[in-house]
């Protein structure tokens, strides 16, 4: 596990959150995702490289940086 720490834009609401940590966790069941909102502040414990984390961001719609 590392620590995944990224940006995210587009984010509005729980409902968002929760889509882009089921994405994450659809990867890899074992990812703890926390989002904080309104920054979009991303941080995951995650087997996930930063950028398949991206990848599942921006397969929901929402963009990584
Ligand atoms: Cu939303």
């Amino acid at each position: 596990m590392a620590v995944v720490e990224l940006t995210l834009s587009g984010l509005s609401c729980g409902h968002c959150v929760q889509a882009v940590t089921a994405a994450i966790q659809a990867r890899d069941p074992g990812a703890r995702v926390e989002i904080a909102l309104p920054s979009g502040a991303l941080r995951a414990e995650t087997a996930l490289s930063p950028a398949e984390v991206a990848e599942a961001v921006a397969a929901e719609g929402y963009s990584a940086r």
